[in-house]
């Protein structure tokens, strides 16, 4: 728990590393021109947003108006300095509603469609989307923490909840539920009759017996489902059908919850949906071998912190854990399989029982696959061909088919640089794309830059969503310029 806490502080949402390193663009890869081509003054945030580390914009896409077109869902925070500033509150926190007008471009029409309050709770590091009330629309679901206030002595560590913008008659409101806690994880599930709820899990409360989870009524409020389900990691998890129960829900997979556990994946099976249900612990799956132990060193701690190495496709790695995946077919019509990704530091001269900085450990991260057979996880194997490893500071990514061939493709969302394709195919290999389809991140607030990959106007090719995940300069005032790119063929063509 504690590795992974303080580990948090180097894999957290708004951190700063060296941006990754761009593959240099060869005679050989097309012009980004060919695939996109950008739409101008397309979207922007309302807001001046301080570049000062605590702050955070969490995005999503999706159509909140049922008129085919994606609009797009922002998460403010700010955390207000703990000098000058007065007290610990937020600053900002607030969802913003960016509406896709007919001609492409965006307007915060927020108050039109968000009924009440536009506060979250504190910073969200995780967003899902399904639809939660049964009514048709869709919804959104947070996992809400302090983590971009952590650094304050009284930054309320556990006094978030999960929060939810759900449809309502008339809009949107914000519900938030569950107990307080610092929650990174969330997700939805169906129970045995398919009615959707909402579960997740925090770093800071002791384990409940069972996980908490929620259904949705159509006023937006929240309700506790009775359901005994597995205690899921704080980590990330999914949860899904494999099929074989009338229970919609019957599998979770998730990373490694408890130490030195961080690098396996770790699951459960629904062995009978009758009553509350009941669930099995799956015989877990470690990615690589654990090699021995490394100690890290924190500024202004004098006591290391223990963790494993591990070794992994001939490197070792330390200090890290698996904190986002996301659930693929891997091929049309397969079984669904989790990618998990694994972010750590690279430690390339180890010996048993080295203490090590974090200014020693150059960022490395790397993506793996496991599936559950029988009451085992089994790994898959992900042909990753050119992954980007090393200095890619990556927390979000996506499994989804973006260029309409069948197969689900890896999409990853980096900090502080453009995204990153692989596609993958029939010869069972994921290829790299390179950065020579999508046009370079040149704005001022490109070193806080993220991305997303979405057909947002329904023409069935992909389009680019270019964005600050957090703070940036502070000679930006107001309304903050954002990019949107729209696709004209499709990516591997
Ligand atoms: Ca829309
Ligand atoms: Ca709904
Ligand atoms: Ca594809
Ligand atoms: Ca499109």
């Amino acid at each position: 728990m504690k590795v992974l806490r303080q580990f948090l502080a180097i894999a957290g949402g708004a951190m700063a590393l060296t941006a990754a390193t761009a593959d240099t663009a060869s005679a050989t890869q097309p012009a980004w021109q060919d695939y996109f081509t950008e739409v101008s003054k397309a979207w922007y945030i309302p807001v001046y947003y301080p570049g000062r580390g605590q702050s955070n914009i969490t995005t999503a896409v999706v159509d909140l108006n049922g008129d085919g077109r994606k609009d797009i869902v922002l998460h403010l925070y700010a955390h207000r300095y703990d000098n000058g500033e007065t007290g610990t509150k937020p600053a900002f926190n607030k969802m913003v509603l960016m509406i896709q007008q007919a001609n492409g471009r965006f307007v915060d029409e927020t108050k039109n469609y968000l009924i009440g309050s536009r506060d979250l709770g504190g910073v969200s590091r995780k967003v899902k989307i399904g639809d939660l009330n049964g009514d048709g629309r869709p919804d959104l679901v947070y996992a809400v923490n302090q983590e971009d206030g952590r650094n304050f002595p009284n930054a309320h560590y556990a006094d978030a909840q999960l929060a939810a913008v759900i449809s309502v008659p008339g809009g949107y409101k914000v519900t938030r539920f569950g107990r307080p806690n610092w929650y990174h994880s969330v997700n939805i599930g169906q129970d045995a009759s398919g009615r959707s709820f909402a579960m997740g899990e925090g770093f800071s409360q002791p384990s409940a017996q069972y996980g908490e989870s929620f259904y949705f009524d159509a006023n937006g409020a929240a309700i506790a489902t009775g359901l005994q389900l597995p205690t899921v990691s704080a980590g990330s998890f999914e949860i899904y059908n494999k099929g074989g129960l009338a229970f919609k829900s019957d599998t979770i997979l998730q990373g490694g919850s408890s130490y030195p556990n961080y690098y396996a994946a770790e699951g459960f099976r629904l062995v009978s949906s009758a009553g509350a249900g009941t669930w099995s612990k799956l015989t877990s799956l470690a990615f690589g071998t654990v090699v021995g132990t490394a100690n890290l060193l924190y500024p202004g701690n004098p006591n290391p912190a223990p963790g494993p190495v591990l070794n992994i496709r001939g490197k070792n790695i330390f200090g890290g854990a698996i904190f986002e995946n996301c659930r693929i077919h891997m091929q049309p019509g397969a079984a669904p399989s989790v990618v998990f990704h694994l972010g750590a530091g690279l430690l390339p001269d180890f010996y048993e029982g080295i203490t090590v900085k974090q200014s020693d450990l150059k960022p490395f991260s790397t993506f793996v696959a496991a599936r559950v057979a029988g009451d085992k996880i089994v790994p898959v194997t992900l042909n990753l061909r050119r992954e980007v490893q090393i200095d890619n500071n990556v927390n979000f990514f996506d499994c989804k088919d973006v260029n309409a061939d069948g197969y689900e493709d890896l999409v990853v969302y980096p900090y502080g640089s453009q995204v990153q394709v692989y596609l993958n195919g029939p010869t069972r290999r994921f290829e790299y794309q390179g950065t020579g389809p999508f046009p370079p991140i040149t704005d001022v607030w490109q070193y806080s830059a993220t991305t997303i990959l979405e057909d947002m106007d329904g023409d069935g090719i992909a389009d680019l969503l270019v964005f600050p995940a957090n703070g940036m300069p502070d000679q930006l005032t107001g309304r903050v310029p954002c990019r949107l790119y729209k696709g004209k063929k499709q990516l591997g063509t």
